[in-house]
This record gives C-alpha cells, sequence and structure tokens, in this order.
C-alpha cells in the first residue's frame, strides 16, 4: 500500500508498506545480484548503511543456487538472512543484456546461460515461478528490455508482447500465491513500462499496463544507449500516465544527478549497480563530486573520504590509507569504498525525503545539482 504524505511539484514524498516492512520513500534499492552487494557487504552491514530495500535477480539466483534451493532454505529474505523488503528483478534485462544467442517468441526466450553455456527457456510462468520460489517482498514482471536506439515497429511489436506477457505473469502469480506451501502469499506484482524512446508507444503501454491495477508500476528500458537528456524527456511524459497512489519505479538509474532529476519528474524508488560498481574501480561518490581513490594526489592525504559522510569508513580510515589499500589490491580497500557508497546513495535519498518534508525540496536540488556531477 502507497500513502503519499507530501508533493513539491511532481516530487512526491510517500511510505510504502510490504509484509517485510515499510519503505520511507524516495529510495533507493542497494543491488545484491547473486544474493550479496558485490564487495563482501553482507545484510548485515546494509543494517549500518542506511539500506532500506535489496534487488536480487531471478536469473542469477535460477542459474545458481537454483531457486528450488533457496526456497528450501525459506527463501532469499531467510537465506540471505536480510529482514526487510526484497524485489527481484523478472530477468528479462539480464537474459537481454547476460545471455547468448537468445531467441524471443512468443512464448518466452530461450537462451545460452553465461555460466555454462547451457540452453534455458524463460518466459512470463517461468519467471514468476523462480520468483516465486525466491518468495521476494516484490516480484517483477518478465519483460523484453530494448536497447536504444530501437526501430518504431519493432518497439511498438516488442510493447505489444510485453503487455501480453504481463497478463500471463498475473494470471501466473496469482495462481502461484494461492498453492500450499507459497514463500511469500503476499508476493507483490510490478508491470514494467517499455517504448525506448517513443513516447506516443510508452504512454499507449503505460495506459495499457495501467488496467490491471498492480502493485506498483516501473519504468523499463532507459539507461541503456540514450542521453541523459532523452531520458528525462521520456520520464516526463510517462509520470503523468502512472497512477497517483502506486509507486513509481526507475529501473536501473543511475548517477546521483540522474536521481535528483528523476525525483524532480515525479519518480520514488530506484536501483543501480553503481555505487557499488564505481567503488570497486576506487571512485567514491561524495557531497563535492566524484573522487578517483586511485590518484597519486592522495598518497599522503590523511583527510577521511568525505568529510561531510558519517559512514564507517569515513568516520575511521583515512583518503591515504584507502589509497594505499586499492594500489595493493588489499580487498578491504574495495570494501570501504563500497559501504561508504551505499551509504551516500541511501543518504541522498534520505536527504531528498527530508527535504520534501520539510518543504525545501527546490533549494535542495538547486544547491546539489551541479555539485554532485563534478569531478574532484
Ligand atoms: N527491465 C527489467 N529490468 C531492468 C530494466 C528493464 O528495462 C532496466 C533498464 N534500465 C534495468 N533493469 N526487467
Ligand atoms: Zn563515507
Amino acid at each position: 500500500m502507497y500513502r503519499l504524505l507530501k508533493t513539491s511539484g511532481q516530487a512526491r514524498r510517500g511510505e510504502f508498506q510490504t509484509v517485510h516492512g515499510t519503505v520511507q520513500m524516495p529510495a533507493f534499492m542497494n543491488v545484491a545480484t547473486a544474493g550479496a552487494i558485490k564487495g563482501a557487504v553482507s545484510a548485515l552491514d546494509l543494517k549500518q548503511l542506511k539500506c532500506q530495500v535489496q534487488l536480487c535477480n531471478t536469473y542469477h539466483l535460477h542459474l545458481r543456487p537454483g531457486d528450488e534451493t533457496v526456497k528450501k532454505l525459506g527463501g532469499i529474505c531467510r537465506f540471505t538472512r536480510w529482514e526487510g523488503p526484497v524485489l527481484t528483478d523478472s530477468g528479462g534485462f539480464q537474459v537481454f543484456s547476460l545471455a547468448k544467442l537468445r531467441n524471443i517468441r512468443e512464448e518466452g526466450v530461450t537462451f545460452a546461460s553465461h555460466i555454462d553455456g547451457r540452453r534455458i527457456f524463460m518466459g512470463p510462468e517461468e519467471s514468476m515461478r523462480i520468483q516465486s520460489n525466491l518468495g521476494s517482498t516484490i516480484a517483477m514482471a518478465f519483460d523484453e528490455c530494448i536497447e536504444n536506439p530501437a526501430e518504431y515497429a519493432y518497439t511498438r511489436n516488442s510493447c505489444d508482447r510485453t503487455a501480453r506477457w504481463l497478463y500471463r505473469c498475473k494470471t501466473e502469480l496469482d495462481k502461484l500465491k494461492r498453492q500450499e506451501g507459497a514463500v511469500n502469499p503476499q508476493q507483490m506484482l510490478f508491470g514494467i513500462n517499455q517504448g525506448s524512446t517513443y513516447t506516443d508507444i510508452r504512454v499507449d503501454h503505460m495506459k495499457k499496463i495501467r488496467e490491471l491495477n498492480l502493485d506498483g508500476y516501473a519504468i523499463g528500458g532507459l539507461a541503456v544507449g540514450e542521453s541523459a537528456e532523452e531520458m528525462y524527456r521520456v520520464i516526463e511524459a510517462v509520470t503523468p500516465e502512472m497512477p497517483a497512489d502506486k509507486p513509481r519505479y526507475l529501473m536501473g538509474v543511475g548517477t546521483p544527478v540522474n536521481i535528483l532529476e528523476a525525483v524532480r519528474r515525479g519518480v520514488d524508488l530506484f536501483d543501480c549497480v553503481m555505487p557499488s560498481r564505481n567503488a570497486r574501480h576506487g571512485h567514491a561518490f561524495t557531497w563535492e563530486g566524484c573522487r578517483n581513490l586511485m590518484n597519486a594526489k592522495y598518497e599522503l592525504d590523511d583527510a577521511p573520504l568525505d568529510e561531510n559522510c558519517d559512514c564507517p569508513c569515513c568516520r575511521n580510515f583515512s583518503r591515504a590509507y584507502i589509497h594505499h589499500l586499492l594500489k595493493s589490491k588489499e580487498m578491504l580497500g574495495m570494501r570501504l569504498c563500497v559501504l561508504h557508497n551505499i551509504y551516500f546513495y541511501n543518504t541522498l535519498l534520505e536527504k531528498i525525503r527530508l527535504a520534501l518534508d520539510e518543504d525545501c525540496f527546490d533549494s535542495f536540488y538547486r544547491k546539489n545539482i551541479s555539485v554532485l556531477g563534478q569531478r574532484i
């Protein structure tokens, strides 16, 4: 259940109730693809990093250790010892971005596993069965994520098929939830809007999937080759067509600047590998801009990574030490950067919520939008 608490222009401050706890929105979801945030971060760490929701992947967990195995171990929350909500992505995106030799038909997609090349079929029913076994809080619909640029006719046909797949997802998940032994009988389903950069297709598709009265709606197919300006234009066209009483999730986005721009256009929920992926290369997000800790200028710098940060890394260690660890390829170097970046993203969203609460989102936006994108 989504409750809208406040608005500032299109920006929304809300609360989303789930069986695994209430999510304060706008919110960021931390990406734990195979059940862990890359960089040796466990569910126990996440507690001190202001994390609210974990995102796991159907595709990866199906291949390894297998969703049946996760079900036997009590579901994804129990398996990872994470007590909060978990959203599982449907496999749609991963099949298209990771798997080789895929073949798309009305029934679903056949592809070769990126682990051992084994041929696998996944359609809406398979994706729902896997997500039901994982027992996530929120299951995502099985969709085709089209890369940009895309042809108009192809996009139309693909979106029509993704809409038909959505009906099948809903029917299947409703059935699975009623079965005895379901890991999460209250599992929610979010639909995914597609349509490349064609706003007419986007709007038509959104109107169609809105009819299903799902628990939330996502904007997919963005940050896949188009410019940031084009992405903002699509978000502006789609959000007015999204139900006001449901969460709005922008999939796989993005930089702190992208997030601030999307909140301003009415988005409530985000996920991105950027905080952990960039951290593993020594790139840290700070309140003054992005820092590369590999840079030689940090060799003798005894200051914390970010002077305005209270994360476990900044409270205890220096830039010089992290620089040394990264140079020496010590795992701790990566881990400290990951802890900081995860904390930074969750704090960014917390500050956005606070600004909305206190009616000063506009000035928060103006104060931070140019700084956050800087390289320092
Ligand atoms: N579909 C799904 N997952 C996704 C995307 C999508 O379009 C994206 C696009 N940025 C990220 N993750 N199912
Ligand atoms: Zn920090």
